[in-house]
């Protein structure tokens, strides 16, 4: 089993129950486990033009796909909720990027891991810290406190939404 850290983002069609709907569907896939989540956190969309805020979190899969395979699976999870490519950067139901897998480095046409601008990205690097910790290694031997020093998180809300309902387990009812 593999490691790996997939980033969620949604500004378009009810972002909560957006990013819920895909940890469903993550927790779904094949050969894979979700073994850790973060906090669902509020930002103004950077970028160009003018956009509705971003709900982002992060979470990690233990997983037994390549990471092409991964990749197949996130595509297929984004289209499955509406996603439409027409502009680059423009809003979306939802954005499901592979940041990390294992300490592999990747750079392919189709597929860059590390996912190449995570560092200067305060909504991908917090929730990040939240599950991995800040010592985490990237397969350049950094760790992500270096980026995080580098990131100041001006503007990034932390919010109260939950990305599972809680799991009952235990009835004291009768
Ligand atoms: C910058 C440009 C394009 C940053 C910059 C993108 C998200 C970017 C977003 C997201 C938030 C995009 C890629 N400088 N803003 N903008 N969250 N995705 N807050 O997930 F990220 S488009
Ligand atoms: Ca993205
Ligand atoms: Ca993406």
């Amino acid at each position: 089993m593999t490691p790996a850290y997939v980033a969620l983002g949604s500004n378009l069609g009810e972002p909560a129950a957006q990013l819920c709907r895909a940890v469903s569907a993550l927790a779904a896939l094949p050969d894979c486990t979700l073994d850790k989540l973060s906090s669902v956190y509020s930002s103004a969309a950077l970028g160009p033009g003018t956009q509705p805020d971003y709900l982002n979190a992060v979470v990690r899969l233990q997983t037994q796909l390549t990471p092409l395979e991964l990749l197949d699976a996130l595509q297929r999870i984004e289209q499955g909720q509406g996603r439409v490519r027409d502009t680059r950067w423009g809003p979306r139901t939802l954005d499901l990027d592979l940041l990390l897998y294992g300490r592999r480095t990747i750079d392919t046409q189709r597929l860059a891991i590390p996912h190449p601008r995570m560092q200067q990205r305060h909504f991908v690097l917090y929730p990040l810290c939240e599950i991995s910790g800040k010592d985490l290694e990237f397969p350049n031997g950094a760790t992500l406190e270096t980026y995080l020093r580098q990131c100041p998180a001006e503007g990034l809300v932390k919010t109260q939404h939950q990305l599972r309902a809680d799991t009952p387990t235990h009835s004291k009812s009768h």
